[in-house]
């Protein structure tokens, strides 16, 4: 310590001592001009790649504008400080990037390796945007550079400020919630608080529940058919060891003369990833339903369980009561869980409910028929009604084309997703419900390129695919044309393979991800738009109604971990702009999760995975992925009361169509119309303030209540 200390102080003088907190670093603001042109007390590489602007400044009247050369990889701008060992800074920086791509405010050590990074992920930032990283310094760092870092072909970078504060803390910090209540002589004793959510509202890791949460029964609502994921947590007072939990029917009853028959239910633990605020802090959030494995829970920590259950169609009795065994080293304790079961019955999804689904990201060993089969049976248990289907079936021959029903050209014959073919595929989807003849099958063929999906080369192709659907009882299918045709190479490619595979063939429906540009430009040439969420406002929905065009939406970048999110979307949101279809990029998009040694499931950190897990065990959901469902639900719910309440002037029509307007204020059309392009979309984006979990939640109720009145049983 005391050699670092004097090697700081060293460096300290040669560089002209300590700076006041403001002034740390030397013309952060890019206001003054060296003689060289360039600004001065920075270093550049590579070098001559910046300049410095006027004007639209955040700080000052100018800015440093970096433009990456021919050949470079990436731009930095960096300043050498001196800082003091183990000691915290709050370094701030302003971006401006408008083209795609990664860009990072960093902080090096002595040897240009990172001390500390805040990445943007990939980001167009069209206005200027304050970046943040608040760091601490090790014991054995004197000197540090600040580092501006942009893969992009340009960046604008202003107002770079650093200054001390040891208050900064890095590791763990997700924050806790609540003053906890005080706990009671008995929960003392066993070492936990218990408490129940409505569904699917799960809290932080380090939620406190008041008294109100552990005095308020736990309670979940499911009509006959329907699955609900009810939350029970377990907030920890003291180190727990070996946290288990069972699940079972409870044979007593609320009302009634006989005990009910039981219900389908399924305990699971809720798994928290991590959101690393930067690369030296995280926090813990919800993720994955992972099976009940036993689990240490620390002092203060908030461990949840999501009771998944299934009300059979048939379920005449009003409630069904369950138990949650808990155990925790000596301490055993049971909470009852009430499943209400209203007697409704909610319309099927008139829109198509999708996922995009391409068995090439999996690892082959995740990918058999088997635990394809069970994907599909997945989808179908989380309210999904269709998938995409990325197959490739067209085979080259001799002077032509051939369609190849039970093989998947887009592998070699050495792997086992060869042998999965279209009609085994198609077959799989039918059996698990996810391809009705009523719901259209999204079919993305080929891959010659990335952006090539859907270019069968022959109209041959696409003419004998119909002529098999119709024998062979498929789905209607929708030939997925070119991907995102945004750039002018591509549209040209839409042109192409329309004139040479489609222009003759009227009968088959065409769809691709579009924008505005490629509506300007190919927006004709399809049948079925499928916007992102940001692009669909009252203007496209009319302009599609005008040009005779189904409109669906699709999101591609949240991973299943904002469940108000995913229930807002198919959901309220869905309902209210009409749409036919909503999409989510993606079922399964990356490999993670590692299983530990004791046969323990463990959460992957920075998780990547999408909205669900692949395992030997069987798919395991992200806290989004049940959230769709109950999303789904809403959106079926809302149409159910729609139609109950046509034509019909009595008091329960009245309350029926004031549930309606509450949602039409609740979720606007255009609610995702100004939704940044970078991080902040994913974690903080303000989509609909008024759609919380449990507002959600509470809509829902009063309207199966409505609905049950409607529907008189
Ligand atoms: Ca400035
Ligand atoms: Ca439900």
């Amino acid at each position: 310590m005391r050699v670092t200390l004097f090697v700081a102080l060293t460096v300290a003088a040669c560089l002209g001592a300590w700076a006041q907190p403001a002034e740390t670093l030397t013309d952060g603001s890019f206001e003054a001009v060296g003689e060289d042109g360039l600004p001065e007390g920075w270093r550049l590489t590579p070098e001559g790649a910046a300049s410095i602007q006027s004007g639209d400044a955040p700080a000052g009247e100018r800015w440093l504008h970096m433009v990456k050369p021919e050949g470079a990889s990436h731009t930095l701008a960096y300043q050498r400080v001196a800082v003091k060992p183990d000691t915290g800074y709050r370094l701030r920086a302003w971006l401006r990037a408008p083209q795609a791509s990664y860009y990072s405010l960093v902080a090096y050590d002595a040897r240009m390796n990172t001390l500390a990074s805040k990445p943007t992920g990939w980001a167009v930032l069209e206005d200027w945007v304050e970046l943040a990283l608040d760091f601490r310094t090790r014991e054995t760092d004197s000197v540090i550079s600040v580092g501006l870092l942009a893969y992009g072909p340009e960046a604008h970078w202003d107002g770079v400020r650093m200054w001390e504060d040891d208050s900064v803390r890095i590791g763990d910090l997700t924050p806790a919630v609540n003053e906890r209540a005080e706990p009671t002589a008995v929960e003392r004793e066993r070492g936990f608080m218990v408490f129940g959510r409505k569904a699917n509202d799960f809290v932080g890791a380090r939620y406190a529940p008041t008294r109100w949460d552990c005095h308020t029964p736990i309670r979940g609502v499911c009509p006959p058919g329907e699955f609900e994921t009810i939350v029970v947590g377990i907030h920890a007072l003291r180190d727990l060891a070996g946290v288990r939990a069972e699940v079972r029917m409870f044979e007593g009853r609320l009302s009634g003369p006989a005990t009910p028959p039981p219900i389908d239910a399924e305990l699971l633990r809720v798994g928290y990833g991590r959101q690393a605020l930067n690369s030296q802090a995280w926090v813990r959030y919800p993720l994955l339903l992972l099976p009940p494995h036993g689990v240490d829970v620390a002092a203060g920590d908030t461990l949840q369980y999501a009771v998944r259950v299934r009300v059979p169609d048939d379920y005449a009795h009003p409630h069904r009561l369950l138990a949650v065994d808990l155990r925790s080293e000596g301490a055993r304790t049971s909470i009852q869980v009430i499943v209400d079961v209203p007697r409704v019955r909610l319309d099927r999804a008139d829109a198509t409910f999708f996922m995009y689904y391409s068995d090439s990201y999996l690892p082959e060993e995740m990918a058999t028929a088997p635990m394809q089969a069970a994907y599909c049976r997945d989808m179908a248990a989380h309210g999904m009604n269709s998938v995409s289907l990325y197959v490739m079936p067209e085979r080259a021959t001799d002077g032509g084309y051939a369609i190849d029903l039970h093989h998947d050209l887009r592998y070699p014959a050495s792997d086992a997703r060869h042998s999965l073919g279209m009609a085994e595929r198609i077959a799989q989807m039918q059996a698990a419900g996810l391809a009705g003849r009523e719901r259209p099958l999204i079919l993305l063929s080929g891959g010659g390129g990335l952006y090539d999906w859907g270019a069968f080369r022959d109209p041959g192709s696409v003419r004998e695919l119909m002529r098999l659907g119709g024998t062979l009882g498929w789905p209607p299918l929708l030939f997925y044309m070119h991907d995102e045709p945004n750039l002018p190479e591509r549209v040209e490619a839409v042109r192409r393979t329309y004139e040479r595979v489609y222009a003759d063939i009227p009968e088959a429906r065409t769809v691709t991800a579009i924008g505005d540009y490629g509506i300007e430009q190919v927006g004709d040439l399809y049948d079925v738009w499928i916007a992102g969420l940001s692009a669909i406002d009252q203007e496209l929905i009319e302009r599609a109604e005008r040009e005779g065009k189904e409109l669906w939406a699709y999101d591609c970048r949240q991973r299943g971990q904002r469940p108000e999110f995913d229930r807002f979307v198919c959901g309220l949101w869905a309902w209210r702009a009409g749409v036919s279809g909503v999409g989510q990029w993606a079922y399964y998009a990356e490999e993670a999760l590692g299983r530990t040694g004791d046969g323990g499931w463990e959460v992957p950190q920075d998780f990547d995975g999408w909205y669900m897990m692949p395992s030997e065990d069987g798919p395991i959901a992200t806290v989004g992925w049940e959230a769709r469902r109950e999303g789904i639900e809403d959106y079926r719910a809302l149409c159910t009361l729609e139609g109950l309440v046509a034509g019909r002037a009595d008091e329960a029509a009245a309350r029926g169509r004031a549930l309606l307007a509450r949602a039409r204020a609740i979720a606007a059309v255009d609610a995702f119309a100004d939704g940044p392009r970078d991080w902040r979309y994913v974690w903080e984006y303000q989509f609909a303030p008024d759609a919380s979990a449990r507002a959600m939640s509470d809509l829902r109720l009063e309207m199966l209540d409505v609905i049950e009145q409607l529907q008189g049983r």
